[in-house]
């Protein structure tokens, strides 16, 4: 028994230095020498079949057997694991000379970007902004703009009809009505409407059946034409700049009276007269004027107790205008080349 024993340690210290090769190797062998039903344990096992006599010294050795071939395995697992590590340290190094993977970063429209700095500016002004449908109801877009079935300023604004009473709106004023209607009668309001609108309308390097608005609307108790040009040249010189010109010509919408369209010195010659102004100097730039009652009245204010004034802007001239942009055509085509410029 003494000599099967040291066979077995003699086989599996050879196993263990020569033939082992990785981890999971290893472990098999300490299964097959040590684990429950491991040849070692089976010796252990046997013991008590053995006379008082023998049983000291064959116990003795086979625990010393089974000690060396657990410090055996220690050994070759440290390395193992030594070896294992090398070979990674190795293999897996960073090659920090690699050009790097590029990674592709958007960025907002110019439109976004000059509607931001729109809405900016009237949110310091204590505006709210408001939104509404695209598709809306005749009533909203027209009737209650004070734009009658049959009046001729609807042909200016024909637009694309779902029914002969749903459209998509021509301008946002609608949300004006919508919002004054939503409120408690004459109580103020100073918003601003920013969206899409639709026109028929040829599509060339100034026009776009497609377009951006901005309306505002400001209604209180002893609103007066004052107030607007001066929220309007603030607006101007903020968005343009400190000292730019601002002129007031008399106009005609039909949802204000009086009404005014608003003009700024040319951005490109200060109003020296070039090509972009036509030799005029100035640049037309937005629509405005005192609300009209009836309008008012419409949405259940009562023009005896409350005035207002109201503004329209077209965000795509205030973009061109910003950044030099000379064809509408390129805030739609999508463009990178176009857009990566902003
Ligand atoms: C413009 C010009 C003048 C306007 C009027 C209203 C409302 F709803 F209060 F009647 N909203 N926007 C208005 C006035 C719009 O655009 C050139």
């Amino acid at each position: 028994m003494e000599e099967k024993i040291n066979r077995l340690k003699q086989e599996a210290a050879e196993l263990i230095r020569q033939q082992v090769k990785n981890l999971s190797e290893l472990n098999d062998i300490r299964v097959k020498y040590l684990g429950k039903k491991g040849e070692i344990t089976g010796f252990l096992r046997g013991l008590g079949q053995l006379s008082q006599e023998d049983r000291p010294r064959l116990g003795q050795i086979v625990n010393e057997a089974r000690r060396q071939i657990e410090a055996l395995i220690a050994e070759k697992n440290a390395e193992l694991k030594e070896h294992e590590m090398a070979e990674r340290l190795a293999n897996e190094t960073l090659d920090v000379t690699l050009p790097g993977r590029h990674t592709w970063r958007g960025r907002l429209h110019p439109l976004t970007l000059t509607l931001n700095r729109i809405k900016d500016i009237f949110l310091a002004m204590g505006f709210s902004v408001e939104e509404g449908p695209e598709i809306e109801r005749d009533y909203f877009n027209f009737e209650a703009l004070n734009l009658p079935k049959d009046h001729p300023a609807r042909d200016m604004q024909d637009s694309f009809y779902i029914t002969e009473e749903i459209l998509m709106r021509t301008q946002t004023s609608p949300v004006q009505a919508r919002t004054m209607q939503a409120h408690e009668p004459n109580s103020p309001i100073r918003m601003i409407a920013p969206g899409r609108v639709y026109r028929r309308d040829d599509y060339d390097a100034t026009h776009s059946p497609m377009f951006t608005q901005v309306e505002g609307l400001v209604v209180d108790e002893g609103i007066r034409f004052s107030d607007l040009k001066g929220t309007l040249e603030l607006f101007l010189r903020k968005i343009f700049r400190e000292n730019v010109g601002v002129r007031f010509r008399p106009s005609f919408f039909p949802f204000t009276e009086p009404s005014a369209e608003v003009d700024i010195s040319c951005v490109m010659c200060h109003g020296k007269g070039c090509r972009v102004c036509k030799g005029t100097g100035w640049l037309e730039i937005l629509g405005a004027g005192m609300v009209h009652p009836r309008v008012l009245e419409m949405s259940g204010y009562d023009p005896k107790k409350v005035s207002g004034f109201a503004f329209g802007l077209g965000v795509e001239r205030i973009a061109m205008l910003s950044y030099g942009i000379d064809d509408l055509r390129l805030f739609y085509d999508n463009d990178l080349r176009f857009l990566r410029q902003f």
